[in-house]
């Protein structure tokens, strides 16, 4: 959640009430030098529309104590805040959206008064850097530069969208078969019976469908049919929502909204690094996809499936395509092996949501990293509640009191949402590790190293040996054979992942830029499926449609490069932490459980917050061998899978083409 993005800027600014708080303050006091020269002319009509505006006021000792009472300020703001999205989030009705817009409004105006008072210092000349730092955060407003009624326009359609994402359903497939062949005779029937059974919800009704039917023309309908009554529903706010973002966006100096977002990663390259990641991960990924594809050949027909063709994107076991762990079963390199999807036992096993939250914790723990404390557990969200409508795509939650954090999460008993739970953690984990940090850096040293925490735990639980430890796999084929499988199902989340985390902000880059105009917005985006994944519709999209809106980040207004950037760094952080433990032999063999050094290099990155550059970050977590994102580790930890499936493929096509991205050939 990053200081730009209005309605999650909230749930990373904290109150300043610990020991180790006040202990920044002082450090920062004490590298003051001489203050208060004024260097150079400046103007007073500071200009809302530049990029980190400042003044003409040169007293850093007056910008250090405005700093110190700002920090008081934002964290008591911010709790009333959070808090107010915390309740509609979890209870979903009309009163509790009112209490949020209106919460929203008065945060806003306190974010007015902040900026004013902090653009009328010299602050560029300050000598010290991390006030500097500060002080470059605080200057840059976000949406609250918008006039008051179109923010309150864009929170409505915020609200508005994300509500009808979450709570969107559908007919079953059979209905729709009982529909279809009696709907001549039946049609008063028709309207009653779809309305009292039509309940199906994405978590877990729908997740399920996807993940367990080889149906072709189920898995199509079900497809069809989250789309219809999600993403299509939305298309016209999503209109509205980007023009009043690009006025935001304006204010605050930036061309568009997505460069504003981008500006999260601090780097005049960032676009030209994502796009050389690609292509160095291009080649793993058209080796799965090749080889998945010949699968689902033999499974659907070739009648289905071209030989050198996408793949129909609802055939994947995933809604959106952007995982492939549901094809694991009937794709296995070496079936006849204990499966590492060990779903069944935690089902066997009785195991609830709160028994794998407490596994989670507990290697948490067993790295000397702290505790969810106390009002964790007791105000956290972690199953579907059955009396009332929820927001159930997963969130960590950190309410700037220093006390009080919370997951949401309508948590499945399976080994993937095992893996989530894990995920969320890790951002919770991240909000402990830096709560001394004063508010403002109060954040991951980018997105992405807040996306990538709890997976990179998740890489040690995930490996065979761990999971037979904790009693979870009885027994372990510890084999070549066995190897490959258990890199294919990390793979199937990992690799299979990549280009749709790359080609979502793509298309929203896209979007925000005017590049892709709004004539043309589902076309694009089944261009760039096309293109970067290799997937196909398997009914025909149009402009009626608008399927990006079927996936939460869209009408929930989340940025989503994050992930690709974490996808990239998890395995550079994985590798560091493993060497940091005495890890010897293949990356993906190691299992970071119980190691102190491993723990301790982590929490000294995590410690650190926003306060410097992720560069810096990441220097320090590599030991100083790099300061940059470096596909290298996840390459090498995927290793003997990709040698063996380049020999799996090496007689057949890889890649893909098609004539119309808009439908399967
Ligand atoms: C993924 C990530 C890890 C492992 C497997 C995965 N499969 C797919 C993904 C990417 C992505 C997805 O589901 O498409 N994952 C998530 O959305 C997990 C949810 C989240 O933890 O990232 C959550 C998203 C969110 C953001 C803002 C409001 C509501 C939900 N992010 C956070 O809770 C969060 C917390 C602190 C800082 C930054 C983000
Ligand atoms: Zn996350």
């Amino acid at each position: 959640m990053n200081m730009f993005h209005n309605e999650l800027a909230q749930a990373i600014e904290h109150k300043l009430l610990s020991m180790g708080t006040t202990g920044f303050w002082i450090v920062l006091l004490c590298t003051f030098t001489i203050t208060s020269t004024s260097l150079g002319a400046s103007s007073n009509n500071r200009d809302i529309s530049a990029k980190y505006v400042s003044g003409d006021n040169p007293d850093e000792a007056e910008g250090f104590e405005f700093l110190q009472t700002y920090d008081k300020r934002a964290s008591q703001e911010c709790y009333l805040s959070v808090l107010s999205n915390w309740a509609y989030a979890t209870n979903l009705t009309e009163e509790n959206k009112q209490n949020l817009l209106e919460r929203s409004l008065v945060y806003a105006e306190f974010q007015k008064e902040a900026w004013k008072n902090a653009t009328s210092f010299a602050w560029k000349q300050f000598k010290n850097p991390s006030t500097r730092r500060l002080f470059k955060f605080l200057s840059i407003l976000g949406t609250a530069a918008l006039p008051t009624e179109k923010l309150k326009e864009l929170n409505e359609i915020s609200a508005s969208m994300e509500d009808t994402y979450s709570t969107s359903k559908i007919c079953p497939y059979s209905l729709q078969v009982v529909i279809t062949d009696e709907s001549e005779n039946l049609d008063d029937d028709k309207s009653s019976s779809e309305e009292e059974n039509c309940t199906l919800s994405l978590e877990p009704d729908i997740t399920r469908i996807l993940k367990k039917s080889q149906n072709y023309d189920e898995l199509a309908y079900v497809w069809k049919a989250w789309r219809d009554s999600s993403g299509k529903k939305i298309r016209k706010r999503y209109e509205r929502f980007v023009e009043l973002s690009n006025d935001a966006a304006r204010l605050n100096g930036f061309a568009d909204m997505g460069e504003m977002w981008r500006e999260s990663y601090e780097s005049d390259t960032f676009l030209e690094d994502l796009e050389n990641l690609w292509k160095q991960l291009l080649p793993l990924y058209e080796n799965l996809h090749a080889y998945v594809r010949r699968k689902l050949i033999s499974k659907y027909g070739n009648d289905k499936i071209r030989p050198d063709g996408p793949i129909p994107a609802h055939l994947l076991g995933n809604m959106w395509a952007q995982d492939w762990a549901g094809v694991q079963e009937f794709t296995e390199p070496y079936p006849g092996k204990p499966s590492l999807d060990v779903t069944p036992q935690m089902v066997e096993q009785n195991m609830t949501a709160l028994d794998m939250f407490n596994i989670s914790e507990e290697f948490f723990s067993s790295l000397g990293l702290k505790e969810m404390p106390p009002p964790f557990w007791e105000h956290s969200v972690i199953e579907k509640p059955t009396d009332r409508e929820i927001v159930c795509h997963a969130s960590a939650w950190d309410f700037c009191n220093g006390k009080d954090y919370r997951i949401k999460q309508c948590t499945d008993i399976t080994m993937q949402d095992l893996i989530t739970v894990h995920h969320e953690m890790g951002h919770i984990e991240y909000y402990l590790q830096y709560a001394d940090q004063p508010s403002l850096f109060r954040e991951g040293a980018n997105p992405g190293f807040h996306e990538a925490v709890g997976d990179v735990l998740a890489l040690s639980v995930s490996t065979p040996k761990h999971l037979k430890a904790i009693s979870l796999l009885n027994e372990i084929a510890d084999d070549p054979e066995g190897d490959i499988n258990y890199l294919y199902s990390i793979a199937l989340d990992k690799i299979s992942f990549l280009p749709f985390g790359y080609l979502m902000d793509l298309w929203r880059w896209g979007i925000f830029s005017g590049n892709t105009s709004v004539e043309e917005m589902n076309t694009k985006w089944w261009e760039l499926r096309l293109k970067y994944q290799g997937v196909c519709p398997p009914v025909k999209r149009t402009e009626e449609d608008f399927d990006p809106g079927a996936k939460y980040h869209i009408p929930g207004n989340t940025p989503y490069i994050r992930y690709f950037v974490s996808f990239v760094i998890q395995f550079q952080f994985h590798k560091a932490l493993c060497e940091a433990a005495g890890h010897e032999g293949p990356l993906y063999k190691c299992d970071i459980y119980q190691s102190k050094e491993a723990g301790k290099l982590l929490s000294q990155v995590l410690q650190l917050g926003s306060s410097k550059p992720w560069t810096e970050a990441m220097k320090i977590m590599t030991g100083g061998k790099t300061n940059k994102m470096d596909a290298a580790p996840i390459i090498e930890y995927f290793d003997p899978l990709i040698q063996w499936l380049k020999e799996q493929n090496k007689n057949y096509t890889l890649g893909w083409t098609s004539n119309d991205p808009t439908i399967c050939p």
